[in-house]
């Protein structure tokens, strides 16, 4: 049996709130601290989520979305015939709606995300709007091994994994989860990507450090949840929001930086902040198209086809495996 941790009940806490809490504790713990950017999607982090897409300074989404229109029929028809759909970390059904007229012979579309409650009213509400559709949705973590449905045994299948999450993961990390799609997925799958590309500095600043100051609210929102899932006492004043480009590892970094020396409490955990001393809350990698072209090949994925917009922002692949 574990310790018993102050401020929780530790037979009562499910599975899933057991992990936040060893994540964070560990996290805060390392020499220089860190949180999984997973972490950030609870209700109100997925609804601050929605509003960052939503800013002029963000570009990802509109831009992710205006591909998938212009080239709907085109991405449509990379799919192998009668194939399942897994999308893997779903959220929103906002990207796929978007694909759905184009693939009329699906043998299933299956959303795959960690927050069940969503997950469900997201699939009856596409159940409505696509009658014909056969959704099947699966609550797992995709960075974990899950099994897809039995009746799909058969189908060929395809893989949808857009808004360039891939991005939150370390190169190396990034590779091996494309493998892991490659292996839940098999032989002659299809596999759609959605990839942030690097761009100049000053466009990606500007995007995770808007003026209407959303993204700082969605960084610290991740200390608002702590505090109350799991018995912590951050001052949400005593942190600030801190978001750059690094030309070097063509990442956005985003941080907490703590404005002063002060003590933070989680389920009974003191931890010391060095006024300055930041809390890494999230990567954000951007590829040139060459550079994730060797990344997925490096993965067991052939590189079949990509789609930009005329600015070349943003990135929709086509991988096969
Ligand atoms: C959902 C991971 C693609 O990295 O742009 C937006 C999350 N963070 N603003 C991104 C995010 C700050 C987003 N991804």
């Amino acid at each position: 049996m574990n310790a018993p941790i102050p401020h929780l009940a530790p037979a009562a806490a499910p599975a899933a709130d057991r992990s936040f809490l060893q994540d964070v504790l560990g996290g805060l713990r390392a020499p220089r601290k860190q949180l999984p950017a997973k972490y950030f999607y609870d209700r109100r982090g997925s609804e601050l989520f929605e509003a960052i897409t939503r800013l002029p300074e963000y570009y990802p989404t509109r831009t992710e979305l205006a591909i998938l229109d212009r080239y709907g029929p085109e991405i449509a028809a990379r799919l192998p015939p009668g194939s399942g759909l897994v999308e893997f970390g779903s959220g929103s059904t906002a990207k796929v709606r978007r694909l759905l007229p184009h693939l009329t012979d699906l043998a299933a579309y299956v959303p795959v995300d960690v927050s069940e409650e969503f997950l469900r009213s997201e699939a009856e509400e596409l159940g409505r709007d696509f009658p014909r559709l056969r959704v099947e949705p699966v609550a797992a973590d995709f960075t974990k091994p899950f099994a897809l449905p039995e009746d799909l045994a058969g189908a060929p299948k395809a893989g949808f994994f857009p808004g360039s999450t891939l991005g939150n993961f370390e190169p190396e990390a990034a590779a091996g989860l494309l493998g892991s799609f490659a292996r839940t997925l098999g032989h002659g799958a299809t596999l759609i990507v959605g990839i942030d590309l690097v761009k100049d500095k000053a466009v990606l600043d500007a995007a995770y450090n808007d003026a209407a100051e959303v993204t700082a609210a969605f960084n610290l929102n991740l200390l608002t949840r702590i505090n109350r899932e799991l018995g912590a006492d951050f001052d949400l004043d005593g942190f600030s929001h801190h978001a750059f480009f690094d030309e070097d590892l063509a990442r956005i970094e985003m941080h907490l930086v703590s404005r002063r020396s002060q003590l933070v409490t989680v389920a009974g955990v003191p931890f010391h902040f060095a006024s300055g001393e930041t809390i890494h809350t999230e990567n954000s990698y951007k590829y040139t198209v060459p550079g994730f072209r060797a990344l997925a090949r490096g993965a067991g994925w052939e590189h079949a086809c990509v789609w930009t917009d005329p600015d070349g922002l943003f990135s929709v692949h086509a991988l096969t495996a």
